[in-house]
């Protein structure tokens, strides 16, 4: 009896909802490389608020953003350690109710990162009501903790001032390394395109799909939209896309039949780690 009537009561019902400013904010952050990488254990001893498959919700209020982090991956063991180990507290800190979720790319095919961030999305709405999504690529440290990552009423920029591009906007309609959109954001957009193979481009492309349907993009200052950027050389499998000039210049006609509805891959593996949910996919690629 007394289980049920638990059951029965939601956490809206019980706690209030966390404050508008989270009260735990630290501003600039140290972010190093340097140091020794940590064990996946000791990340864990040291968030033991983290749940299996790397979920956490504030335990005294109840978070205003429920978000899912996407983060495209493959073979990057390295920077994912650094990445748990530095963002687990920063998205404890801003009381956010979030899940991380690294999609990994089966095989040694050309990569394709904005098909791993439409595989992300459509899995994790699978598992919850995420109204909240940050596409992040693993290699990317906040340096800041005061860009709290919730989604606001417009597309979000977040890869604003990067260390690999000393700390500027490449160009303007850069739209890539962090972004946040809405459910509805998304799926206004029919998602990121699928035929991005390889490196380049894709970013731009989501650009364009956002401007295409009228909404316009919002970016933090510089001076808390700021990351710390790994470094690494270009990964086997993601040479250059020569077909991306094409396939920048037929957005506007190619966005509503290439993206979420027109999404195909096979999970080969979904398992919750302690610090992250880890699905495998195949993307049946292009060769
Ligand atoms: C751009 C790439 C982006 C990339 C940024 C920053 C293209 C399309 C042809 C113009 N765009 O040039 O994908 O994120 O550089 O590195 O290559």
């Amino acid at each position: 009896k007394i289980s049920e009537e638990n059951h029965s009561l939601s956490r809206n019902d019980e706690l209030p909802q966390c404050p508008l400013q989270p009260p735990n904010l630290q501003g600039p952050l140290d972010i190093s490389f340097a140091i020794q990488p940590q064990t996946m254990d000791e990340i864990k001893e040291n968030n033991p608020l983290v749940k299996e498959g790397g979920s956490y919700q504030p335990p005294h209020c109840t978070s205003r953003w429920k978000v899912a982090i996407i983060i495209p991956f493959r073979k990057r063991e390295l920077h994912l350690v650094y990445f748990l180990r530095y963002m687990h507290p920063i998205l404890q800190r801003q009381e956010l109710d979030y899940r991380i979720y690294v999609i990994n790319q089966n095989g040694t095919g050309k990569f394709n990162r904005a098909k791993l961030l439409n595989v992300g999305f459509t899995e994790s709405i699978k598992d919850d009501d995420f109204q909240c999504f940050v596409f992040h690529d693993v290699d990317l440290i906040l340096e800041n903790d005061k860009a709290i990552y919730s989604c606001p009423e417009n597309p979000r920029h977040l890869g604003v001032a990067n260390s690999k591009y000393s700390y500027h906007l490449p160009y303007n309609a850069y739209f890539g390394g962090v972004t946040e959109m809405t459910k509805e954001q998304f799926t206004k957009v029919n998602g990121h395109s699928n035929n991005y193979w390889g490196w380049g481009g894709e970013d731009d492309d989501m650009y364009k799909r956002i401007k295409a349907s009228r909404m316009t993009i919002i970016r933090y200052s510089s001076d808390i939209s700021r990351y710390r950027s790994m470094f690494h050389k270009r990964d086997e499998g993601n040479e250059d896309n020569p077909q991306r000039m094409d396939l920048l210049r037929k957005v506007n006609l190619a966005m509503e039949k290439d993206g979420l509805n027109s999404l195909t891959y096979k999970v080969i593996a979904n398992e919750n780690y302690p610090l992250y949910t880890n699905i495998t996919v195949d993307l049946f690629g292009p060769e």
